[in-house]
C-alpha cells in the first residue's frame, strides 16, 4: 500500500492555516534570540531514523503476545510499512533488518521495492541469541563467547553470512548484541569469556568489507541476569579498541543499569570518535523498549545536547552516526508508536539545538550553576513542535502524520489487505 502525495497535500491543506499562525510565532520568536528557525528545519530534514524490521509487528514479553492486525507478513510488507512511515514523516528513510528473520531472497527486487518507497538499508543485526530450527549447535550457554571453539565457529559463521545478505542491499555495517552470559555466580570464567568473544569478534572484523562498520552494543543484564560478556560501555568500547577503527559502540538507551548517566557516556563516546550510534526507546525500569520520549524526555534531551555539542566539536553532523529506533510493543498500534517515537527525537534534537551554546560555556566557566540550568531547560521548555511540523511539511510529508495514518484508515486498509491474525516475525 502506498500513500499518494495528492492524499497528503490535501491533509496539509486543512491544517494549513493553524500551523503556519505557530510556526511564524515561534520563528520570530527565536529570531529575537538569535535563533534562525530554517537552520534548524534544514538540520532536522537531513537526520533520518532506521526503522527496525521487528517493530513493525506487535511485540510482547514472556507472559503473552497480543498481536494486531494487519501486521506485515513477509519482508516485502515490512518495507511497505516503513514506506508508509517515510511517506508520512519523511524521516524514517531507511530500515534495518533482522537475519534470520528476513532473509532478502531476491536482492535486486527487495532493494527495487525499497527505492521505491525512498527507502535504503541501515546496519543488518545477527541473532545469536536464539536457536534457529535445523541449527547444528545449541547457543543455550552462549554464542561467540561459548566454551565450545565448536559453537563460537558457527556463530562467527553467522555473523559473516550476515555481512553477505548485508553486502547485497547495500547496508554498510553490522550491528551485534549478544545475549552471551551467565545466570548464576560460578557459572562463567569472565576472562575466558571475554577472550572468547574477542577472538570471535576479530574473526568477524577480519570478514567486514573495506567501507563497513561494526557496531558494538553492550546491554548491562537479560536475558542472563548474573553477568553479560559486553556488560557496560565501558567493556564495549574495549572489545572495539582491541579490535579496530571500524568498529564502535552502540548506545541502546535501555541498556543501563537504573540512573546510569547516559549523556555523560554519550559525551565520552565523541570525545573518543566511538560513538557508532543509538537504539532509541524510553523505559521505566530498564529494557523496556518504550515509546522514545514516553518516560523521560528530559533525559533524551540531555543526550541530544551532548550530541550536538559532540558534532559541533567533531565537525560532523548527523550523517556521521546510525540512529534507529529499538523498540517493541504490546499495546500500541506499532506504526503509530513509531510516528510518535520518530517525533520525540526529532523534538529532542530540535531543543538541544536551540541551546545558547556560547552563553552556556561563559556560565560553565564563571561555575554559574544557575545560569547553565535555565540555558538548558529555556531550551527544553520551547514547544519546538512547529519546527518539526515544517520540516516534515517541506519535506513533502504530513503536517500530523498520526492524524493522517487515521484520517486514511491506514490500518484498516492493511487488516483488509493481510488479515486479522497476520503475525509479523520476530520480537
Ligand atoms: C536487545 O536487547 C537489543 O536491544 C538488540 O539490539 C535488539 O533488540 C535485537 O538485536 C533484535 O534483534
Ligand atoms: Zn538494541
Ligand atoms: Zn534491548
Amino acid at each position: 500500500m502506498r500513500i499518494e502525495k495528492s492524499q497528503i497535500d490535501q491533509y496539509n491543506d486543512g491544517l494549513f492555516s493553524r500551523h503556519n499562525n505557530q510556526f511564524i510565532f515561534l520563528k520570530e520568536q527565536l529570531a529575537e534570540q538569535g535563533v534562525q528557525a530554517d537552520e534548524i528545519i534544514a538540520e532536522l530534514a537531513r537526520f533520518q531514523v532506521a526503522i527496525p524490521s521487528w517493530a513493525l509487528g506487535t511485540g510482547g514479553t514472556r507472559f503473552g503476545r497480543f498481536s494486531g492486525s494487519g501486521e506485515p507478513g513477509s519482508l516485502e510488507q515490512k518495507i511497505e510499512d516503513v514506506g508508509l512511515l517515510h511517506a508520512l514523516n519523511r524521516s524514517s528513510g531507511s530500515i534495518s533488518l533482522h537475519i534470520p528473520w528476513d532473509i532478502p531472497k531476491q536482492a535486486d527486487s527487495i532493494i527495487d521495492l525499497a527505492s521505491s518507497f525512498d527507502l535504503q538499508f541501515d546496519a543488518v543485526n545477527s541473532n545469536t541469541f536464539q536457536d534457529q530450527k535445523g541449527q547444528e549447535l545449541s547457543y543455550k550457554f552462549g554464542s561467540l563467547s561459548h566454551t565450545d571453539a565448536q559453537v563460537r565457529r558457527q556463530a562467527v559463521a553467522h555473523n559473516l553470512e550476515v555481512i553477505q545478505y548485508g553486502e547485497a542491499l547495500g547496508s554498510k555495517a553490522l550491528s551485534i548484541w549478544l545475549s552471551d552470559g551467565s545466570c548464576f555466580p560460578g557459572q562463567s570464567n569472565f576472562v575466558r569469556a571475554f577472550q572468547n568473544t574477542l577472538e570471535s569478534l576479530q574473526a568477524i572484523y577480519e570478514g567486514l568489507p573495506n567501507d563497513w562498520k561494526m557496531f558494538v552494543e553492550y546491554k548491562a543484564y537479560e536475558p542472563n541476569f548474573y553477568s553479560t560478556v559486553i556488560q557496560d560501555w565501558g567493556s564495549s568500547l574495549l572489545f572495539c579498541q582491541k579490535l579496530g577503527p571500524k568498529a564502535d559502540v552502540l548506545v541502546d538507551l535501555g541498556h543501563h543499569l537504573p540512573n546510569a548517566n547516559i549523556e555523560q557516556i554519550v559525551a565520552t563516546l565523541m570525545m573518543e570518535g566511538r560513538l557508532a550510534g543509538f537504539h532509541f526507546n524510553d523505559s521505566k525500569y530498564g529494557d523496556d523498549d518504550l515509546t522514545v520520549g514516553s518516560i523521560r524526555p528530559y533525559m533524551l534531551f540531555l543526550i541530544f545536547n551532548e550530541l550536538v555539542e559532540g558534532m559541533q566539536r567533531a565537525g560532523n553532523s548527523s550523517d556521521a552516526y546510525a540512529w534507529m529506533i529499538d523498540a517493541s510493543h504490546n499495546v500500541k498500534d506499532p506504526l503509530e508508536d513509531l510516528l510518535q517515537s520518530v517525533e520525540a527525537i526529532l523534538i529532542a534534537y530540535a531543543q538541544a539545538l536551540l541551546i545558547d551554546r556560547p552563553k552556556l560555556a561563559v556560565a560553565r566557566q564563571e561555575n554559574d550553576v544557575v545560569r547553565a540550568q535555565q540555558i538548558l531547560q529555556n531550551a527544553f521548555r520551547t514547544d519546538v513542535r512547529p519546527l518539526v511540523r515544517e520540516m516534515m511539511r517541506r519535506s513533502g510529508g504530513a503536517l500530523d502524520p498520526i492524524g493522517l495514518f487515521r484520517d486514511l484508515q491506514l490500518r484498516t486498509q492493511l487488516t483488509q489487505e493481510r488479515g486479522a491474525v497476520s503475525v509479523a516475525t520476530g520480537l
